[in-house]
């Protein structure tokens, strides 16, 4: 059996990189093999460009900077499959729907924002951590990086939703993240194990185009 593919997504401090390393152990400890990704990877020679873009010590077109972070996740996208198919459940934190979402809300357009992310694989589900800016800023404050700031997160929300509009929910789902940990922990567990072991064998491809030029989501090629 594959492993299942698990997406987190959401807008900066919404507690999603407590919430995926929860998850991990979680999974872990129920003996199921796992491998967490995070992106921007900025381990990778690419990744530390994107580190730098995001910490302003670089300066890129938005165009130039939207396809760095698509590559970003191109270079790991084989080693995910991969472990997919040995059977390791790959957890990632944020991944293509943060892509479109986050260079749309600069205004570049969403279709040409999401041409580069799609043929990636698609995840089994996405979990979208779903808090209003107030409340994130209320959780001690944006910090320092590029995009942190109310207005623009903002508009990242509303991005996120009509991605979320083309999905449906079992593919797709959204928790109210401005709760206590644990009980933010104890929905994401409830659909991870719920999704564990009974995805298909084949792993779907993100947003590939039909032959009617009809955007099919996560179609089996
Ligand atoms: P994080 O390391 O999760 O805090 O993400 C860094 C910032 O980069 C965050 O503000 C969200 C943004 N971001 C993440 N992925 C992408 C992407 O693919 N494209 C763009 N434009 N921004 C992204």
């Amino acid at each position: 059996m594959r492993g299942a593919f698990i997406v987190v997504e959401g807008l900066d401090r919404s507690g999603k990189t407590t919430q995926v390393a929860n998850l991990q152990a979680k999974l872990e400890s129920s003996g199921t093999p796992v491998k967490l990704f995070k992106f921007p990877d900025r381990t990778t020679a690419i990744g530390q460009m994107i580190d730098s873009y995001l910490r302003s010590q670089s300066e890129l077109d938005d165009q130039a900077i939207h396809l760095l972070f698509s590559a970003n996740r191109w270079e790991l996208a084989t080693s995910i499959e991969s472990l997919l198919e040995q059977g390791t459940t790959v957890v990632c934190d944020r991944y293509a729907f943060s892509g479109v979402a986050f260079s749309a809300a600069k205004g570049l357009p969403l279709e040409w924002c999401r041409a580069p992310d799609s043929g990636l694989p698609a995840p089994d589900l996405t979990i979208f951590f779903d808090i209003s800016p107030e409340a994130a800023r209320a959780r001690g404050g944006y910090g320092e990086e590029r995009y942190e700031k109310e207005q623009l997160q903002r508009r990242v929300r509303e991005l996120f939703d009509v991605l979320a509009s083309e999905f449906d929910d079992e593919r797709w789902v959204t928790v109210d993240a401005g709760r206590s940990k644990e009980e933010v922990a104890g929905e994401v567990w409830k659909y991870a194990a719920a999704l564990v072991g009974k995805v298909s064998p084949q792993v779907d491809k993100l947003w590939v185009p039909a032959l009617q030029g009809r955007i099919m989501y996560s179609m089996k090629l």
